[in-house]
C-alpha cells in the first residue's frame, strides 16, 4: 500500500529556482487540468479566498490582512480549493465496484483522488463493501451504539478545519455524552506550544499580529518550511528583507521557501530575470534536535555582549528594566547559559560557536524581533524546551508585548488554533466548565480525558471501543501505524464525518459508517437560510467565512448540522441545548460562544466581518501574564541533548526528520512532486548526508529498508526505499509523511505535550541485497 511513486524514474536533484516564481504557476495549471476543472471555475473561486466578504482558505491558517491583495492566495491554498471544488466523486457507484479489502492496497492519493464523497455510506462485512444508508438510519444506529458503549470508551476526535461553531457544538454533545475524550490533530502539531507558552507567558498561542509583521526589524524562523506550508507569510518576510531587516533561519534542511522568493503577485519580479530575493540573510544547518544547544549559544553571545557594554559604559544589551519589571526566573536562566560548555553546544546544535556568536551580535542590533516557529521545535522529545528556550531568548531582550516584537507559533490546520479556544481538549480544566452546566443543565465530567497518544494507547490494550471523527484521518496521522492499524479494527464503531475518501475509512470495525459533509467553501443552507461560520487564525484573529460553491452533493449535510443529529440520537433530553434552534441559525451558536468566552468573543455577530478579523484577549501582548507568577517565566531545561531514545553507541543510528512534501496536505496527497525540494515522482526515498552514506556503504538510488533502531520488542520496518544524497547535517536523516509513520514508537513523544516527536526517530538503513 505504501508504493508511494507514480513513475518508474523518479529525479531527485535539489531545485534552485526561487520560491514562488513561475514554478508555482506552473504548478497551479496541471493541477487544475488533472482534476479537470475549467480555468473560470478555479478563476471565479480564488477570487473569494481569503476576502473579507469571501471563504477562509482550508490550507494553512496564515493570517488574513485586512486589506487583502486581487490574489490573496498561495499556489498550496489554491491546490487546496481545487481539492475541495474537484468535479469528480466518490459516490455509490464507486464503493459498488471496489471491495475495501481492494481499496487497502491503494495509496493515500489514489484514495482522496477518487473526489468528493457524497452519499452516507456504512461497511457490510459480509460483502466487503460499503453501501449506502439514510441519514436517519445512520444517526439512529450510531445513537443506539453510542448510547450503549461506556462513554469513557469513546473518543471524539477533531481535525483543525472544523469551524468554531462546528466545533464548539462537538465539544458539548461529547461531554454531555460524558467524555472528554477530545483529541485535536493539535496532539500532533502544536501542543508543546499549548503546553509550554502557558508556563512561560500566560497565553496558549501566539502573540504577533500582522501589525507585528509589517513593524518587525529582524525575524528568527526555527524549523519551520515556510515557503510549502505557510507561503503567505513569505510576503511578510520579503518585505521585512525589503526594509533590511535580517531574517535568521535554524533548520537541518535547506528549505527553498526560505532562501529564495518570487512573489507570484508582482509582474515586475517575475519577469526579471534575477533570482528573486533572498529571504534569510543567514541560514544555519542546525542539527536536528539540536534547538536548545543553539539558543543558549546566542544567550551566551547576548550575555557576552552585554557584559562588554557594561564595561565599557555602553548601552546595555539586556533589556534590564523589562527583566526587572516583568520577568521571573532570570538569574537561573542566566546561571544555565552562563555554565554551559561552547564545546558542547557546538557539539549537540552542530554550529560553530563564531556562527552562533554572530547570531548574538545580529540580535542584539534589533529593536522589534518575531520568533517564528513550527514542527521543527514542537515535534521533539525536548518539544515544551525547544519552545521555551525561544521565549526565553526573546524575553532577554524584551521582545514581548511591544510592537513588532514576540513569539509567533506558526500554526497547522486552518482552524485548529480556533478549536482550542471554543473547548476542544481533553482537560476540563482549560473549560468554562460552571458556565456549561449552568447554561445547559448537565454535569461536565471531571477527570481529564484522552489525548491523542492516550486514545492511541486504549487502542491498544482494548479499552477504547469507539471513535467518531470530524474530519481528519486519525489512523494514518498517529505514530506507530502499523501496530495502530490492528488495534483500529477491533473496535466496536467508527464513525467518519469526512469530505474525501482516506485511509481511515477502510480500518473498519464491527459498525463503520462514513457521513460526507460539506466543505467550507460551499453554500450551507439551512431550511433555506445561508450559514455563515467563522475561524481562528495563526495571530489569534477571528474571521467570518462564507460559503459560495454549489455542494458537492445534494446528499451533503453540514458539520453543525451531522453533529447537532448524531446529538439528538445520543443525548437526547440530557441537556437544553437547543440543538435544532443552532442549525437553524448559526449565529445563535455564536451568541453561546460569546457568553461562554466573552472577553475573547465580545459582539461576535457583530464583529467577524471585521476586515482582517478581530483579535483575541491575549494578555502577553499588553504586558500582562496571566501565569502563576504573575510574570513572564524563563524556563530553564534540563540539559540540551535530551532525547534519551537515540543510541548514541551506535553509528549506524541516524535520526529520521519526517516532513511534509510541497505536494501535499497532511495525509492529503495531492501528487508525487515535492517541486520545492527537487523530488519528482516519488515519495519512497530516504534523504542523506554524503558522508553518513559513504560511511555506511551506500551510494545514490541504493535501494534500503529502514528500521526503528529501539528496544521494546516492536519490529518496525518500512521496505524498498531508495537513498538519495542531500545537504543534511551528519546523522539526520529525512522522509515523508505519513508514510513513514509507522516507524515512530507511540511512547516517542514530547514529554508533557504527548507530541509525537516525528523529527527525531532514530532508525538504522540497511541495505538491500541487489534483486
Ligand atoms: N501545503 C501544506 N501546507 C500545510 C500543511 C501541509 O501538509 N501542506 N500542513 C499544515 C499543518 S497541520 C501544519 S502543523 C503546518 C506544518 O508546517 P511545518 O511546521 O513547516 O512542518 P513540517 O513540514 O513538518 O516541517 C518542519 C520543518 O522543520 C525542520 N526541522 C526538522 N527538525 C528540526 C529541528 O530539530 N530543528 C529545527 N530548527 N528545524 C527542524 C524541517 O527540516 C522542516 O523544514 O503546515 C500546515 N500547512
Ligand atoms: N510523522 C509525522 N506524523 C505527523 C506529522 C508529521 O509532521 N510527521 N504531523 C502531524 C500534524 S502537525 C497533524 S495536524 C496531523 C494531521 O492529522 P489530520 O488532521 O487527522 O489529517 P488530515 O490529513 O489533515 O485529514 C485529511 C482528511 O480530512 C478530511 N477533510 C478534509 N476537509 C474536511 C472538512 O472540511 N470537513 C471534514 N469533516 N473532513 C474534512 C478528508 O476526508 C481528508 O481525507 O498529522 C500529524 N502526524
Ligand atoms: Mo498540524
Amino acid at each position: 500500500m505504501d508504493r508511494s511513486e507514480n513513475t518508474d524514474k523518479p529525479t531527485i536533484e535539489p531545485y534552485d529556482e526561487p520560491s514562488g516564481g513561475w514554478g508555482s504557476v506552473k504548478s497551479l495549471v496541471a493541477k487544475s487540468s488533472q482534476e479537470g476543472l475549467l480555468a473560470s471555475t478555479v478563476w471565479a473561486t480564488l477570487q473569494n479566498q481569503n476576502k473579507p466578504d469571501g471563504y477562509q482558505c482550508v490550507s494553512c491558517s496564515w493570517a488574513k490582512p485586512a486589506d487583502p491583495k486581487p490574489f490573496e492566495y498561495c499556489e498550496n491554498g489554491a491546490k487546496a480549493t481545487m481539492w475541495e471544488i474537484t468535479p469528480k466523486r466518490c459516490d455509490r457507484e464507486f464503493f459498488a465496484r471496489h471491495r475495501v479489502s481492494e481499496l487497502l492496497e491503494w495509496t493515500d492519493h489514489d484514495l482522496e483522488k477518487q473526489g468528493r464523497l457524497t452519499t452516507p455510506m456504512k461497511y457490510d462485512a459480509s460483502l466487503d463493501q460499503y453501501v449506502p444508508i439514510k441519514w436517519a438510519d445512520a444517526f439512529r444506529e450510531i445513537g443506539e451504539e453510542l448510547s450503549g458503549l461506556d462513554p469513557k470508551s469513546v473518543v471524539f476526535y477533531v481535525s483543525g478545519r472544523a469551524s468554531l461553531e462546528a466545533s464548539h457544538m462537538w465539544q458539548l454533545f461529547a461531554r454531555i455524552y460524558g467524555s472528554n475524550n477530545l483529541p485535536d490533530s493539535s496532539n500532533m502539531c502544536h501542543e508543546s506550544t499549548s503546553v509550554g507558552l502557558p508556563e512561560s507567558i500566560g497565553s496558549p498561542v501566539g502573540t504577533v499580529t500582522l501589525e507585528d509583521f509589517d513593524a518587525c526589524d529582524m525575524m528568527f524562523f526555527f524549523g519551520h518550511n515556510t515557503g510549502t506550508n505557510a507561503p503567505r507569510l513569505l510576503h511578510w518576510v520579503q518585505e521585512a528583507r525589503k526594509r533590511g531587516a535580517p531574517v535568521i533561519t535554524f533548520n537541518p534542511i535547506f528549505e527553498r521557501g526560505l532562501m529564495r522568493f518570487k512573489s507570484p503577485q508582482n509582474p515586475l519580479e517575475m519577469l526579471s530575470p534575477d533570482e528573486g530575493t533572498k529571504m534569510s540573510s543567514d541560514y544555519y544547518q542546525v542539527r536536528g534536535g539540536g534547538d536548545v544547544a543553539a539558543i543558549t549559544g546566542i544567550a551566551k553571545a547576548v550575555f557576552a555582549l552585554d557584559d562588554a557594554a557594561r564595561e565599557t559604559g555602553g548601552r546595555r544589551v539586556l533589556d534590564v528594566a523589562f527583566i526587572e519589571e516583568h520577568c521571573h526566573g532570570f538569574e537561573a536562566f542566566e546561571t544555565f547559559v552562563r555554565d554551559a560548555e561552547w564545546e558542547q553546544i557546538e557539539r549537540c546544535s552542530g554550529l560553530p560557536r563564531s556562527e552562533l556568536e554572530h547570531v548574538g551580535r545580529v540580535y542584539s542590533k534589533a529593536e522589534k524581533v518575531i520568533g517564528n516557529y513550527g514542527m521543527g521545535l514542537t515535534q521533539h522529545r525536548h518539544g515544551i524546551e525547544n519552545v521555551q528556550m525561544l521565549v526565553n531568548l526573546l524575553l532577554m531582550r524584551g521582545m514581548m508585548g511591544k510592537t513588532g516584537a514576540g513569539i509567533s507559533p506558526i500554526r497547522g490546520h486552518s482552524n485548529v488554533q480556533g478549536q482550542r479556544t471554543v473547548g476542544i481538549t481533553e482537560k476540563p480544566d482549560l473549560i468554562p466548565v460552571e458556565k456549561f452546566e449552568e447554561f445547559y443543565g448537565f454535569s461536565v465530567p471531571k477527570e481529564k480525558g484522552l489525548d491523542t497518544v492516550e486514545s492511541c494507547e486504549g487502542l491498544l490494550d482494548g479499552s477504547v471501543k469507539g471513535f467518531v471523527c470530524l474530519g481528519g484521518n486519525f489512523a494514518r496521522a498517529i505514530p506507530d501505524t502499523g501496530r495502530m492499524e490492528e488495534a483500529w479494527r477491533k473496535m466496536r464503531l467508527n464513525v467518519q464525518i469526512s469530505t474525501k475518501l482516506n485511509r481511515n475509512h477502510l480500518l473498519t470495525c464491527e459498525k463503520t459508517y462514513i457521513l460526507p459533509c460539506l466543505g467550507r467553501l460551499e453554500r450551507d443552507a439551512q431550511n433555506g437560510v445561508e450559514q455563515v461560520v467563522s475561524v481562528e487564525d495563526s495571530t489569534a484573529c477571528i474571521h467570518a467565512s462564507f460559503g459560495k460553491t454549489e455542494p458537492a452533493s445534494r446528499e451533503l449535510l453540514s458539520e453543525p448540522k451531522i453533529t447537532a443529529e448524531l446529538a439528538k440520537a445520543t443525548i437526547a433530553g440530557k441537556s437544553t441545548v437547543p440543538w435544532d434552534e443552532w442549525v437553524a441559525d448559526y449565529g445563535l451558536v455564536r451568541d453561546a460562544i460569546e457568553r461562554a468566552y466573552p472577553a475573547d468573543f465580545r459582539n461576535f455577530n457583530l464583529r467577524m466581518g471585521t476586515p482582517g478579523g478581530f483579535h483575541r484577549d491575549i494578555g502577553a501582548t499588553k504586558r500582562e501574564w496571566r501565569t502563576e507568577t504573575k510574570k513572564a517565566n524563563f524556563l530553564v531545561p534540563e540539559s540540551f541533548d535530551v532525547d534519551p531514545d537515540i543510541d548514541t553507541t551506535r553509528p549506524d543510528v541516524l535520526k529520521l526528520i519526517t516532513v511534509r512534501s510541497n505536494d501535499q496536505f497532511n495525509t492529503t496527497i495531492y501528487g508525487y512532486d515535492d517541486r520545492l525540494r527537487g523530488v519528482k515522482g516519488t515519495r519512497m526515498v530516504i534523504l542523506m548526508n554524503e558522508t553518513d552514506m559513504r560511511r555506511l556503504g551506500l551510494t545514490d538510488e541504493d535501494r534500503v529498508d529502514v528500521e526503528t533502531h529501539v528496544d521494546d520488542g516492536v519490529t518496525r520496518r518500512v521496505e524498498n526505499y531508495r537513498v538519495h544524497a542531500w545537504p543534511l547535517p551528519k546523522g539526520n536523516c529525512a522522509g515523508y509523511y505519513p508514510e513513514l509513520n509507522v516507524l515512530v514508537p507511540l511512547w516517542h513523544h514530547s514529554r508533557r505535550a504527548h507530541v509525537p516527536a516525528a523529527k527525531s526517530v532514530p532508525v538504522r538503513i540497511v541495505k538491500r541485497a541487489a534483486e
